[in-house]
């Protein structure tokens, strides 16, 4: 009789604690927080389902997940450079899905999940470079920055400002695309003579240009989109493509293993795929290129096919061993040295 009451008791809760979670959705969200903001009231006016969310950055968001892999409190992942989803994909700690939203995505969208065994997609892309204050450069009596060379000259000492790349997705794209770009020795030789100019490492990827339009800094690298935003609020900011060539993000979605609410992760999946979704972020300033080919894209968001791109290689930067050895190395060989 006593098992039969816990049985019951026990069903019960299940059901309480199913209807609870019916309804309500834990989004990691990796994006600009007006963004977030944005996506989180969009998908509760649509759905009725209750959004409990946290913006982190990218390579802040891919520890979190990991650290609760055994009891996870997140659903979906959504937003963030790429390469931390492909290392959580990886890692076992998402997903896989298809979403039937995939036939109106960019093929770039469908060869990150692709190469994640469809554990995570590209919801948006966008290319690294950086902009300056056009005033405080003025006032510095500096060049006009347009190249990577230009930013570790001795005249831009405590002029820059770029996020660190063990939060940041930002600034770990900016790592690998140096090493891509100049080869892994000379890669880690022009970090070290950045670093010689750098003011600040911060948290945030988007907070060095933030910090420029303040005046706070005359250069932030960032994504170019990024730069144009704040050109776009009314700083004088100008972006610049640097003219070495640069590399750039898919910026990725994933789900949560292991998720409590699984079918409204799914849901918020899919509508984050939808032209409809992804043609709002310009409302909030965000710039990037959407991964929906019918999306509305902005005048303002830099156009991929006019800078000299490199060919970014997602899957080796985006493994868990190359991602840890180069935060590693950067670590012990770059972040410790005197400035
Ligand atoms: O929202 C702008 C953006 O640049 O931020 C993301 C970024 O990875 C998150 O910031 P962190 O660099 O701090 O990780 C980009 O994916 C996105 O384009």
């Amino acid at each position: 009789m006593k098992s039969t009451h816990l049985l019951a008791a026990t069903a019960a809760a299940m059901l309480c604690s199913t209807a609870a979670y019916a309804d309500s959705l834990t989004l990691y969200c990796s994006a600009d927080e007006a963004w977030c903001q944005q996506i989180k009231t969009g998908f509760e006016e649509k759905t009725g389902i209750t959004v409990d969310m946290t913006r982190k950055s990218s390579g802040e968001t891919y520890a979190q997940v990991r650290a609760e892999a055994s009891n996870p409190k997140g659903d979906v992942w959504w937003g963030g450079t790429g390469d931390p989803h492909l290392q959580a994909a990886e890692e076992d700690l998402t997903v896989a899905y298809e979403s039937p939203m995939r036939g109106e995505l960019h093929d770039w969208a469908i060869k990150q999940a692709e190469a994640a065994g469809n554990k995570t997609i590209g919801v948006y892309s966008g290319a690294l470079g950086f902009g300056y204050n056009k005033d405080l450069l003025a006032k510095n009596n500096l060049p006009e920055p347009k190249c990577w060379a230009d930013l570790i000259k001795p005249e831009f000492k405590g002029q820059i400002q770029i996020a660190n790349p063990n939060s940041s997705g930002t600034a770990y794209t900016m790592l690998a695309t140096m090493v891509q770009l100049f080869g892994e020795d000379e890669g880690f030789e022009y970090m070290k003579a950045l670093h010689k100019n750098v003011n600040q490492y911060t948290k945030s990827g988007s907070a060095p240009i933030k910090a420029a339009g303040l005046g706070e800094t005359t250069v932030g690298i960032v994504f170019m989109h990024d730069a144009v935003a704040q050109t776009a609020a009314g700083f004088p900011i100008v972006t610049v493509a640097p003219c070495e060539g640069t590399g750039y993000e898919i910026g990725s979605m994933s789900l949560i293993k292991g998720a409590r609410n699984e079918e409204a992760a799914k849901q918020f999946y899919d509508w984050a795929l939808s032209a409809e979704m992804q043609s709002k972020a310009k409302d909030v300033k965000s710039f990037q290129l959407p991964s929906n080919k019918s999306a509305e894209v902005s005048e303002l968001t830099p156009d991929l096919s006019s800078i000299k791109l490199i060919d970014y290689d997602f899957k080796k930067y985006g493994s868990s061993e190359e991602r840890k050895r180069l935060l590693a190395k950067w670590d012990t060989e770059v972040s410790s040295l005197p400035q």
